[in-house]
């Protein structure tokens, strides 16, 4: 039977401006040029005959000449064949970058018309369409026809897959079912969907391969793998980058900022392996401060400059001891002895002493 080794990736969004701090922007448009770098050294290497980009390749039409020129060159140093659908972000328009001259390996989609690029080296078509603005609200799935099932067929489909109409190519449970393809590659959704199966159809979400963001944690990657008529072998290859983690620490009695910044690399060497400062970390400290105890971001930042991108958030607050200050002659006294008799949960108790108290104080 004649099967095919494949890569399905999307929504790499390259030459994007993210929100937050600007260091954080240079660092993950680096990380993404270089993961693409790697990417499709991994995929010379495991011989992919065929890389489905599944849209949002780009963020936008226009794109700098050296990004375009970089692209231009690992595309070519590829020995298989890629074929491009681009989507909402990367829409095809007149000065669109995908009108330009691409390497001879590259096919890209230009026409909201369904169509399909036929490799016969490979016995295989590859199903797909282009955005030409930022919206299409036309289930286009189901105009694909009736196809050849001689071929090995697979779409590339920038959409959002929903129960509802959307603005964003809707793709309902149905047109998957229709299509009859072998495979669908969709772009679109940065989170990873395993790989399900409607009818005789496989259709997945690769998410975007590397993290832009404290919205977009964990790992990410890629789908690779071989398919054929009868069997879906793709698997969710990890690209070995930075992640972002956004991790709550629970902080224990320390006595000097250097005695807490150790504590907290301890943690995250536990948490995230010996390689733990090649991460992006929103740390967000919780817990409760002694009397004279005090928490200084800017020195524990500062003693972990070496590593990848680290933030700091402290949200701890001052331990009170309940029992000592119901004793104190006081309405606020009072307000905590009052409480600590109230038949409600300890939890609750909790909370309301911690508001109050603080309320007394004017710590709020
Ligand atoms: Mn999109």
């Amino acid at each position: 039977m004649n099967k095919i080794r494949i890569a399905h990736l999307a929504d790499f969004h390259l030459g994007a401006q993210l929100n937050g701090r600007k260091e954080l922007n240079e660092k993950v448009n680096k990380a993404l040029i270089k993961s693409l770098v790697n990417i499709f050294d991994v995929l010379n290497s495991a011989k992919v005959q065929l890389v489905l980009i599944a849209g949002d390749f780009y963020e936008s039409s226009n794109i700098d000449t050296s990004l375009k020129s970089q692209i231009k060159e690992i595309f070519s140093n590829f020995n298989g064949k890629i074929v491009i659908s681009p989507g909402n972000h990367d829409y095809i328009s007149l000065e669109s970058v995908y009108f330009e001259e691409w390497p001879k390996n590259t096919y890209i989609f230009t026409s909201e018309n369904v169509d399909y690029f036929e490799f016969n080296e490979i016995n295989t078509r590859v199903y797909g369409f282009a955005f030409t603005n930022s919206h299409i609200r036309e289930h286009l799935i189901s105009n694909i026809g009736v196809i050849d099932d001689s071929y090995i067929n697979i779409g590339v489909f920038h959409g959002q897959i929903d129960s509802t109409e959307n603005s964003y190519h809707p793709i309902f449970a149905e047109d998957i079912l229709n299509s009859n393809l072998d495979y669908i590659a969709l772009g679109h959704v940065h989170k990873r969907s395993e790989i399900n199966q409607i009818g005789r159809t496989y259709y997945a979400y690769s998410g975007n391969p590397v993290g832009r963001g404290f919205d977009e944690t964990g790992e990410k990657g890629i789908y690779l793998g071989d398919i054929s008529k009868d069997k879906n072998g793709l698997y969710f290859y990890k690209i070995d980058n930075s992640e972002f983690h956004i991790v709550n620490l629970e902080i224990e009695d320390f006595e000097s900022q250097n005695e807490l910044a150790n504590f907290i690399k301890r943690k995250l060497e536990e948490k995230f392996g010996v390689n733990y400062k090649k991460h992006y970390y929103r740390l967000i400290l919780n817990g409760y401060l002694k009397k004279d105890q005090t928490i200084n971001i800017d020195i524990i930042e500062s003693m972990m400059t070496d590593f990848n991108y680290i933030e700091i958030i402290d949200n701890t607050n001052l331990y009170m001891d309940f029992d000592e200050i119901s004793h104190e002659k006081s309405l606020k006294g009072k307000f905590v002895k009052k409480v600590l008799t109230e038949n409600i949960s300890a939890e609750d108790k909790k909370k309301i002493l911690d508001i109050g108290v603080r309320a007394f104080e004017d710590l709020l």
